[in-house]
């Protein structure tokens, strides 16, 4: 059990924040060890709550919601450890809390299938134009199937698959494809090894070649200042007028005003998004398009995911506190700072 001797030397239990709602059964399992702040009732703490809620305790789980930074570390002189309950740590000013000797983790690898799985889905239901379909029926259209007047759509079956972005995630969209017979070509910062080129078949070409060649587009890089606007006016425009774009990566990597234009222009033929720029806010533009599929920030969404999210960071939060190597830490400098 993870505790602490006071100055009465009685035993105490640490405290520890959670800040967005988890299942009770990994809360419970957290109240055995720690003393637990929660936030069950899921309300996002503002910057100022995150800061107060931040100060006392000595470990956190936190989301994508939740931005750690200096502003947020500002009174927080017992915390430890961090851990996002998310692959993706764009939300993590990791150099500030490096700098204040606070531990960062994430929860690689337990996402990957579902991830990618959500991935193909999407970029099925954008090419294929199924919630359009959805609605069409809804709508009572049925009445007017016709076979040139339904909803058309792109082929997925050996068209041309370009990956932006190639780390778990990516590969794992490429094997699947590979069912398809598609042609996987990719962009990332680093180009593969060979082997892993070989598992997943696909071919390394610039930014640019890929937004020409591919059929469809999916993103899957983690953001950084420097992927700020990956995709703007400049590459929708070289994209071919079939093309679909999906991004499942994060909001901000898409210039969404840029993909509106290029999609009510009929620049390209449809999107699929999961992730927007100030999510949850949605481009206006975007709401009115048809010729988009809208997702509320799901890839990861399955019970059985999600759950296995929560228990890695519960991991890495026990693992931090009773002075081991947390599994998926982030600034792995200040262990050897410590050396
Ligand atoms: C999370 C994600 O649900 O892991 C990631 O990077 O985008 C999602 O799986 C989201 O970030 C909430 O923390």
């Amino acid at each position: 059990m993870t505790t602490v001797n006071n100055s009465k030397s009685s035993l105490v239990k640490p405290k520890i924040l959670v800040a967005r709602a988890i299942f009770p059964e990994a809360l419970l399992k957290l109240e055995e060890q720690f003393e637990v702040q929660s936030n069950q009732s899921d309300q996002v703490f503002t910057p100022e709550e995150l800061k107060k809620a931040l100060s006392g305790v000595v470990g956190a789980l936190v989301a994508g919601t939740e931005r750690i930074d200096v502003q947020a570390l500002a009174d927080a002189k017992d915390l430890k450890v961090v851990a996002n309950i998310s692959v993706g740590y764009n939300n993590f000013d990791v150099p500030a809390m490096t700098a204040a000797g606070v531990m960062a983790t994430n929860t690689p690898d337990v996402l990957t299938d579902t991830t990618a799985d959500f991935g193909f889905a999407l970029l099925m239901a954008t090419a294929r134009r199924i919630t359009e379909s959805e609605h069409w029926v809804r709508a009572g259209k049925w009445d007017q199937w016709s076979i040139v007047n339904n909803p058309l759509g792109m082929d997925l079956h050996h068209s041309t698959l370009g990956i932006i972005g190639m780390g778990r995630i990516g590969q794992g969209i490429a094997q699947r494809a590979l069912s398809f017979g598609m042609r996987v070509i990719y962009h990332n910062r680093s180009r593969l090894s060979e082997a892993d080129e070989k598992a997943c078949a696909a071919t390394y070409v610039s930014k640019e070649e890929l937004l020409r060649q591919a059929d469809h587009v999916v993103l899957v890089l983690p953001y950084t200042a420097q992927n700020h606007h990956t995709i703007g006016a400049q590459e929708l425009a070289l994209m071919k007028p079939t093309a679909t774009l999906v991004n499942i990566a994060r909001g901000g990597i898409v210039d969404d005003a840029a993909l509106a234009k290029a999609l009510q222009e009929k620049k390209i033929f449809a999107a699929g998004l999961d992730v927007f720029e100030g999510e949850p806010k949605v481009h206006p533009e975007l709401l009115k398009l048809s010729n988009v599929v809208l997702a509320p920030h799901i890839a990861s969404a399955t019970e059985k995911t999600r759950r296995a999210m929560v228990d890695l960071a519960i991991e890495n939060v026990v693992a931090a506190l009773d002075g081991r190597r947390p599994p998926s830490l982030i600034n792995t400098e200040l262990l050897k700072s410590s050396d």
